[in-house]
Formats: structure tokens, sequence, C-alpha cells
């Protein structure tokens, strides 16, 4: 493959210091460790790995999740926070050769296994996850993605510890149990709910609700349903649900918000709908679940004990 070092070089120089400058002219002394330089038949152009990397700078690493293969990879695991919390954590993947730090495009991430040891019942139980981690981005599709919703945040009455595969370029490795600390949330958050239909429990994850802002927002959530060995981890429900939603302030008398449309169920198997959250503070999201054939499972009732909290 060719060599781009001076045009990755010149992108680089642009991204890292905004300067609107045209030179075209190699500018000596940038050091950007641990990324490529270079064209990779494994991966990508140095343009996307500028990509790739540009994206890492918006996540941080989690130590415990990052891992060695052959002696010749490394698997790098990130979140937003470079920690855990209770609810959906999106984790994100990358696999880079050791020799060169350059980035690899054909990587699994699989069998992501979160497991709980509960002290006092000495007994186990796992928690909604999402797929095998895949590319989400056109613009570096080197960084994969998946999530983890924790039902528990770690305490006293017990911890976690996670496991996943990887298969890097045909070798295999992964993580085996490595202890991960769950964080409890903010005081009067609350981003995971669950509700019972017949004998199944199904898990509601919010994904991501400090992006929320003021005004009309996208809400995305995970509907997971509870193995029947607790130890299995959960996967996103093979039913089809709707969620209606009824944003209130209740600092505020309990005041509604117009324009809110309920979430279903979209082609990746994510719930979709829109939130109009029309001032700061706490809002309580009271929810209605129904079944496909629109009969109500959970909720349903004026102010739905079934509800997220959030605070924009
Ligand atoms: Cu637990």
């Amino acid at each position: 493959m060719k060599k781009v070092k001076g045009l990755f070089l010149v992108l680089a120089v642009v991204a890292l210091t905004a300067c609107n400058s045209n030179d075209d002219g190699v500018q000596a002394g940038i050091e950007i460790p641990g990324i490529t330089i270079t064209d990779d038949i494994d991966c990508c152009s140095a343009e996307e790995a500028l990509q790739v990397y540009k994206f890492l700078q918006t996540v941080k690493i989690v130590p415990e999740l990052s891992t060695e293969i052959d002696g010749k990879y490394n698997v790098f695991a990130y979140t937003t926070t470079g920690s855990f919390h209770n609810g959906y954590n999106e984790i994100f993947f990358v696999a880079t050769k050791k020799a060169t730090g350059n980035y690899i495009k054909n990587f699994d991430i699989t069998n992501i296994t979160p497991l709980m040891h509960m002290v006092k019942m000495d007994m186990y139980h796992s928690t909604p996850v999402g797929p095998d981690a895949a590319s989400f981005n056109d613009g570096y599709l080197a960084v994969k993605r998946t999530w983890v919703s924790f039902v528990m945040n770690t305490s006293e009455a017990g911890s976690w510890t996670l496991s996943y595969d990887a298969l890097v370029l045909g070798s295999k490795g992964g993580i085996e149990k490595k202890d991960v600390v769950v964080n409890a949330l903010p005081d009067g958050q609350t981003w995971l709910k669950s509700f019972k239909v017949d004998d199944a429990t199904y898990y509601l994850s919010l994904v991501n609700p400090l992006d929320f802002k003021t005004g009309t927002n996208t809400i995305t959530a995970y509907v997971s349903k509870k193995s029947a060995k607790a130890t299995v981890p959960y996967q996103v429900a093979e039913e089809t649900f709707t969620i209606d939603i009824d944003p209130r302030m209740p600092d505020m008398g309990n005041h509604t918000s117009p324009n809110n449309t309920s979430l279903t169920k979209q082609a990746d198997g994510s719930y979709s709908g829109t939130i109009n959250l029309t001032m700061t503070g706490l809002w309580r999201i009271h929810l209605t679940v129904k079944d496909a054939d629109g009969n109500i499972v959970a909720g349903g009732e004026e102010l739905s004990t079934l509800y997220w909290d959030v605070t924009i």
C-alpha cells in the first residue's frame, strides 16, 4: 500500500490545531502516539485511520476490558466516561497491530457476558446486553460498538465481572471475568425499569438520556427479556411492543408537554419515538407498554408507576 505519511500529518495538524492554513507542507514535531501513519491493507486509508483516532478522542479507555492477543494484537475497549453506570452503557472496541499501532477493520467481539455476584444469597445473575459488536459509522468502520445495560450498581450487595471473546485476523482471545465497577446514577435518576408479563421479566433501557436537550428529542430504548437461566446475558426481546410516553415535571405540578410520540420497534431492534422536554429540570417519563395486539401489558394508569427519571 502506498505511504501517505505526509498527507496524514497534514490532516492531523489541521484536525488537532483547527488552523485555517492551506499550507500543504509537512510540519515537523507533531507526535500522535499509538496511531497509524500509513495505509494498511487490514484496515483502512490513513484518512480513515484519522477518523478512528478522532472518534477515540471523544471516549475514554476502560483498561480492565483491554487485552492482548497472541502477542501480536491489542484490543481496546472504551466508554463515554471510561467507567460504567447503572442502566445503558455503550462500549466501543478497536483492535490494533502491536508492531505498528495500525487499526484493524475485521475483528469480532462476541459473547459479552456481564455477571453479578449477589453476596448475601450467593447467587449470580446477568443483565441486558446488545448484539455482537458492529461498526456503526461509515466514517470509521474499524470502531465496533455494542452495549450493556446494568440492572444494579456495584455495592455491598454484590459486584460485577465481564467476559468477552475476541477474534482478530484469525487469532482468538478475549477476557475472562474481569472485575468491573458499576457506579450508581446521581440521586433521583432512573434509566432502567422492568415489567412482567406472565412469568417473563422485561427490562426497559433508556439510551443516553444525558444527550437530551430542551425541546424535541429522539428518544431511544431497548426492551430486553430476562433469560430463563439468570446467568445467561439477557438479549433484546423478540416480541414487538409499543411504549407510550407521558413526560411530566413532578416538581412543577406534574405539568406535561405536547407533541410526544410513542416508541416503536425499529429494524435494528431498538425502539424510537419523540419526546418534547419543554424546559430544564427533572422529567418523569411515565410509560405504558402495549403488546403487538395493542393490549396494555405494563403501566396504563394515570401517572404510571413505570417510569424513567431524567434531569436535563
Ligand atoms: Cu444484583
